[in-house]
């Protein structure tokens, strides 16, 4: 199956990693060996650059940018609808090899592919809506306005957990805004780009778009570096690791880049004594075991009021002994692999934390072996009993390891749910309005996205997306993220026949 879709695609057993858009580089420098998780079976190897090949690209796209950033924005917009309706054509096969090279369910593959679907329609809509604010001046026969340009060369690190979605957020606003981009993906994930890049490739093809506005460059940490030093790329958005984002921020920053940064969440829910707790269980479940716990928006922690904690961990108990782990491929499986066996050891590292600092196992975590499970990925997904205080619970671990807290007070909850470094996403679980909006208010929650009875996890396109603290601050996708993809100008011009100067200076000649 997963033959048939490479061949689709025309991906060989071997295949370049560095485009223009129009032609396929050689590929000088490593070589990316990508292997699924699923089975362990190699899928394809990839020829990443070098750095004459990263600055060949780069040449091209600053090229690009002088054509591409003269098209209007609803002629962008229609070659991006196309985009879309690529995406749509191959939905199945994409989500099918999302779900093998990364590990997700297949569910969750088709529902990353769903994702690009929304961003392209997102993205073509504001194409005509690219709106700046035209303001009164203070000055006779003068009129303000500010508009919204291109801004350039747009580098996109993304991660392996959302292999192609996150990109898309990405490359879909920025080409409507006019940039051009070039995109690092994982080096975990590499055939999902290749097949995207093809994707792009056949509809700019049709279209005539210039070459260099869609660039691929695949590789390790050092692609990643040379984005983030080069001065002539102007935004730098990064999706990965608190670590990976401060290396990022500070390159960046200190060229006075820009960076857009989505970085590492320690998300929780609050489950107090007014919840629907049947209802809340499926948004708790599926946010903790949900691309086995390696969204950014994985639910971490659950808060949960001392009057309903035992019938709720009851409840958890019983939902975790009818997961099904395996083959992800397998519609009648819930939890597929984790990415890889350094993840593997890294869940291990987390339990034998768990139990150090002083936490008690309600569900037990371990490493599957046996039939199905020859590729060493697939772990139990796990509950524990903790402190927030915990240095382990303080942490993200990308794995399915679900902490659980009591609490009394909603004040002390909501301290709970912000007492931890990172501010992404966050959720309390309530019948009662007075909780609800106190969670919501400036005193609540201090995450970028903060929900009432639903999970954590699963935000759709079309708000803005990232967080607070240690999360980095970037927005992507929805609402107005936009802007970061565009240079502001204010401008003021003088219609009047003499030239009077702001606050009233006078300045006589
Ligand atoms: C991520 O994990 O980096 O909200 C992105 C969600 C998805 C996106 C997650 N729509 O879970």
């Amino acid at each position: 199956m997963i033959a048939d879709i490479l061949k689709e695609f025309n991906i060989p057993a071997r295949h370049s990693g560095v485009s223009t858009g129009k032609h396929w580089l050689k590929g000088e420098g490593e070589v990316l060996s990508s292997f699924s998780p699923v089975d362990g079976k190699e899928i394809a190897q990839v020829q990443s650059g070098s750095k004459a090949e990263f600055d060949a690209v780069v040449a091209a796209a600053e090229e690009a940018f002088k054509e591409w950033r003269q098209w209007p924005a609803p002629k962008r917009g229609e070659v991006v609808r196309q985009i879309g309706e690529a995406l749509r054509t191959h939905k199945t096969s994409l989500g099918k090899l999302v779900s093998y090279e990364m590990g997700k369910s297949l569910q969750e593959g088709y529902g990353e592919v769903q994702e690009m679907i929304d961003i392209c329609d997102f993205a073509v809509g504001l194409s005509r809506q690219l709106y700046g604010l035209a303001m009164h001046s203070e000055r006779p026969g003068h009129r303000m306005y500010e508009q919204w340009h291109p801004l350039g060369v747009v580098g996109i690190i993304s991660a392996f957990n959302f292999p192609v979605a996150v990109w898309s957020w990405n490359a879909m606003l920025a080409w409507v805004c006019g940039d051009v981009c070039i995109w690092k993906p994982s080096e975990k994930t590499p055939v999902t780009a290749l097949v995207c890049q093809h994707i792009v490739q056949s509809v700019f093809a049709a279209n005539q778009v210039p070459e260099g506005v869609c660039n691929l460059v695949t590789g390790g940490r050092e692609v990643g570096e040379w984005l983030t030093h080069d001065t002539r790329i102007p935004l730098v958005s990064a999706t990965g690791s608190t670590r990976m984002g401060k290396a990022v921020g500070s390159a960046v920053g200190a060229r006075l880049g820009r960076a857009l940064l989505e970085l590492g969440g320690n998300n929780a829910i609050i489950i107090s004594e007014a919840a629907d707790l049947d209802m809340s269980l499926i948004g708790c479940v599926f946010g903790a075991v949900g691309t086995a716990g390696q969204r950014c928006t994985s639910t971490r922690r659950l808060i949960i009021h001392e009057s309903v904690y035992d019938a709720f961990t009851q409840k958890l108990v019983n939902a975790y002994k009818q997961l099904r782990i395996g083959d992800p491929l397998n519609e009648n499986n819930h939890v597929g692999p984790l990415i890889d066996k350094q993840a593997v050891q890294a869940y291990q590292q987390a339990l034998e934390q768990v139990t150090k600092q002083g936490g008690r196992f309600l569900v037990e975590g371990r490493v599957l072996e046996g039939k199905g499970f020859e590729s060493g990925c697939y772990v139990q997904p796990c509950i524990a009993e903790v402190q927030n205080y915990f240095d382990i619970v303080q942490h993200e671990t990308f794995a399915p390891i679900l902490y659980v807290i009591k609490y009394k007070t909603l004040a002390e909850a909501i301290d709970i749910q912000n007492g931890v470094p990172q501010g992404l996403s966050s959720a309390i679980m309530t019948l009662n309005l007075r909780e609800a909006e106190q969670f919501l208010s400036s005193a609540g929650s201090d995450c970028g996205i903060a929900n009432v009875n639903i999970g954590t996890s699963g935000a759709e396109i079309g708000g803005a997306f990232g967080g607070e603290k240690e999360t980095g601050g970037g927005r992507e996708s929805g609402s107005d993220a936009w802007k970061n993809y565009m240079r502001r100008q204010t401008n003021t011009i003088n219609y009047s026949n003499s030239l009077p100067l702001a606050q009233g200076i006078s300045f006589d000649l």
